[in-house]
């Protein structure tokens, strides 16, 4: 009996497929394999049922013999373990982002003495709507707010970039990347208070309220479905803060971050510059436990941010803090440094990962931005904001374009600037 593979992205299963296993039957035992979550988003959407359930449907269809995971789009591994005699799969992937997997797998296939058999895939209008509404759910409050939870069961850190507004966030959500073979996107957006401070013109000191928060959340909410990281500040006092964990949860945010200054808060990056505050340890771990038991779903995560380093107080000040808060129920701890590199960063990671393998730790490498994602995670980092850089890179686009337009007293030099008029009525499509 020869050997056939199929490897299955969807989630979806539908008469397409079914055809495609039927033709591949034809040549003889099929093997299916499933992508995992972490394999499909990088190229699709994130799957709405899980990697057991789609092993469970595949499992019971007619022809398909055994099932196996593939955790990587290529097929390299799969290929040496299973040594198929042929492998299906459609047409659609001669093209497009897929089409280096395609042809890496048929040179490993020659060497291997295997075939690629492509048949026409066939895909309904039906399935076109059913495939539109499943991304629609996507970003409904109860299917994103526990994504970054599962997102973080990931092998490699996770990447987040701030978003604040309805097209800032279409950017994180869309913005792809194809490098040494792998197809990278982002994971989560920060919804930063520097940002949505700055946004509205006003400085990052709380002044802009949680209901004001709440609105750009909203604006965001409505035009994506990644999962959403919401800048706490210091949380405000533990009776309002108790309010606010429930007010992100039920709009879906998956955690919110809050950091241990009390008083008026003033930008960490201004460090030792500004005068700010930092709040004793038992009453911040008092505003962890009373945020942790507000908490109405098991999937909201509270995470502890320690300003020690910001504050210059040192590495035992700040791994005393990020164990109390830890034991304080925090879901997660992040880091702060002002510094050039990101040596106290670093250092602080691997004693933090001496005593806690699991915590996740976050980083938001502003300052220190040298360094690499697979480094920080090298030293036990599990997630990276980038923390201000939409706002930080259109700034000064804008302020460019209106100076350009006094200095000329016309318009015309300052587009080659701008998009142009029929890609900005077209960047929205209407639904
Ligand atoms: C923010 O983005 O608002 C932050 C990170 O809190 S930082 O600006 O570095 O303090
Ligand atoms: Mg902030």
């Amino acid at each position: 009996m020869k050997k056939v593979y199929i490897s299955f992205s969807s989630d979806i299963i539908h008469s397409g497929h079914i055809n495609l296993i039927n033709r591949a039957a034809e040549y003889g035992e099929i093997t299916a394999g499933v992508m995992t979550n972490e394999v499909v988003s990088s190229f699709d959407r994130y799957p709405i049922t899980s990697l057991e359930e789609r092993i469970k449907v595949l499992r019971n269809i007619k022809h398909i013999s055994h099932v196996v995971v593939q955790d990587s789009l290529y097929y390299d591994d799969i290929l040496e373990e299973l040594h198929p005699d042929y492998v299906v799969h459609g047409d659609n992937w001669r093209t497009g982002d897929l089409a280096p997997i395609r042809q890496r797998l048929i040179e490993q296939l020659a060497r291997q003495g295997g075939q690629l058999l492509e048949f026409p895939y066939t895909y309904s209008e039906s399935l076109t709507g059913l495939e539109h509404s499943m991304q629609g759910k996507l970003g409904l409050p109860d299917a994103r707010r526990p994504r970054l939870q599962r997102l973080l069961q990931y092998d490699r850190p996770l990447r987040v970039l701030e978003a604040h507004s309805g097209l800032s966030a279409l950017i994180v959500e869309h913005a792809q990347a194809k490098k040494g073979g792998e197809i990278r996107s982002f994971d989560a957006m920060w919804v930063s208070s520097l940002c949505d401070s700055t946004v509205k013109g006003k400085p990052d000191i709380e002044l802009v309220d949680i209901t004001s928060r709440l609105r750009t959340i909203d604006e965001i909410m409505e035009v994506t479905t990644k999962p959403i990281i919401f800048d706490g500040d210091t949380g405000g006092l533990i009776e309002h803060f108790v309010y606010t964990v429930q007010s992100l949860e039920r709009v879906g945010v998956s955690a919110v971050i809050i950091e241990d200054k009390i008083g008026l808060k003033k930008n960490s990056l201004f460090g030792t510059e500004a005068h700010q505050t930092q709040d004793d340890i038992e009453h911040f771990c008092e505003k962890i436990r009373a945020g942790k038991a507000a908490q109405r779903t098991k999937e909201f995560m509270i995470i502890a941010r320690v300003e020690s380093l910001i504050l210059e107080q040192g590495q035992e000040d700040a791994l005393a803090r990020a164990r109390a808060y830890v034991a304080a129920g925090a879901s997660g701890i992040m880091i702060h440094s002002r510094q050039k590199t990101p040596d106290e960063i670093l250092s602080f990671c691997d004693a933090f990962r001496q005593t806690d393998k699991t915590t996740p730790l976050v980083v938001v490498p502003t300052t220190f931005n040298s360094v690499r994602e697979d480094e920080l995670y090298r030293h036990g980092v599990n997630v990276v904001i980038y923390a201000n850089h939409l706002i930080r890179s259109a700034f000064p686009a804008m302020q460019r374009t209106a100076q350009v337009i006094l200095e000329n007293g016309r318009a015309l030099e300052a587009s080659e600037n701008c998009m142009g008029i029929g890609e900005i009525l077209t960047l929205i499509p209407e639904q």
